[in-house]
């Protein structure tokens, strides 16, 4: 049974500052080309890993298109919900989003935490599971949502999430789980999107780890900019499973898509705003990231109860629903 895997699409109808290209149309050139891959390929199943909307309230217009898109795939298309696609960094918002609606075309299905679905073919009994972004994931009891456990009579376990999961510590302050903190999942291969650079295909002691990074670029980075997007084909036997990247034959070098003038100004503007928050620190104060991250730091620093912490970020969903009904812009930004 063949799968392919993608994540973080990030539709969007506005152009990211860092790019220069035709940022829609690119990222329609890449859905066609995955559509291609998925029809030469005889892929059965396609699985996405989430922020397939850059927010959640896209307009109906790129939902629209999305939809028509997606009919010519012709299989079924199995996702997690990504941060972008949520209010608040909470998918229990997910009814009152874009993505919530796509779900419930059945053109894209979502997987629920708890939910199992099973495949058989050929002779063999496959198992896939998921798990939406929640604010909290890569905290303590991140294993509850990476490690899953393998039914009986299950040969092969999926299993999809939208997390920090990351081969290498981190250099920044913000929360993530490392490959082998998970090392007691049951599944064969961990599906994962969120991290945009992504780390490829790891195999450690008999299980895969993927990310190909995003589908589509957006940070003018310097990774981003050498870096080649890709999508993931797993082919699954009797006789094992088979992993491949294969870059998208549409995606064009770095520079050729990004404001390098911008890239400049960015990392110029990044080394200003390290030194603003080393200085910061030093005062011994707070390290700002983004709204999540000062809630979660100052949590920590007071010792806030759990409650408190989930009713700040309620609170800020409820701000982000109606700032962005407001103007339809994007007030609140979490990456
Ligand atoms: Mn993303």
């Amino acid at each position: 049974m063949r799968f392919l895997f993608l994540t973080d699409t990030h539709i969007r109808g506005s152009v990211p500052q860092s790019r220069k290209d035709n940022f829609y149309e690119t990222l329609y050139e890449k859905l066609r080309e995955v559509i291609s891959i998925t029809h030469d390929e005889a892929v059965d199943v396609v699985l996405h890993g989430g922020d397939i909307f850059d927010r959640p309230d896209v307009s109906p217009s790129l939902v629209r298109e999305f939809i028509m898109l997606m009919k010519d795939l012709k299989v079924p298309v199995y996702a997690v919900a990504g941060n972008h696609d949520v209010y608040g960094q909470n998918p229990s918002t997910i009814t009152r989003t874009m993505l919530g609606v796509l779900d419930s075309t059945g053109i894209v299905k979502l997987i629920n935490p708890g939910e199992k679905i099973f495949f058989e073919d050929n002779g063999i009994k496959i198992q896939l599971t998921g798990q939406h972004y929640f604010y909290g994931i890569d905290n303590e009891g991140k294993e509850a949502s990476y490690c899953i456990k393998k039914d009986a009579g299950v040969d092969f376990a999926i299993h999809l999430i939208h997390g920090m999961l990351l081969d290498k510590p981190f250099f920044q302050e913000i929360s993530y789980t490392l490959i082998e903190d998970i090392l007691k999942t049951e599944a064969d291969v961990t599906l994962s999107g969120h991290y945009h650079t992504g780390f490829g295909i790891i195999n450690i002691q008999n299980k895969y780890f993927v990310n190909p990074g995003s589908l589509i670029r957006i940070d003018s980075t310097l990774s981003e900019l050498t870096r080649m997007p890709a999508v993931i084909l797993l082919d699954i036997t009797k006789d094992g499973i088979k992993i491949q990247k294969r870059i998208l034959k549409c995606a064009r070098p770095g520079h050729e898509v990004f404001d390098c003038k911008k890239l400049e100004m960015d990392s110029f503007k990044e080394q200003k705003l390290a030194e603003f928050v080393q200085g910061l620190n030093a005062t011994g104060k707070y390290s700002f990231t983004n709204i999540s991250a000062i809630i979660e730091q100052l949590a920590k620093k007071q010792d806030l109860d759990a409650k408190v912490v989930e009713e700040a970020l309620k609170r800020i969903g409820q701000a982000q629903e109606m700032l962005s009904r407001r103007d339809g812009e994007e007030i609140l930004e979490v990456s």
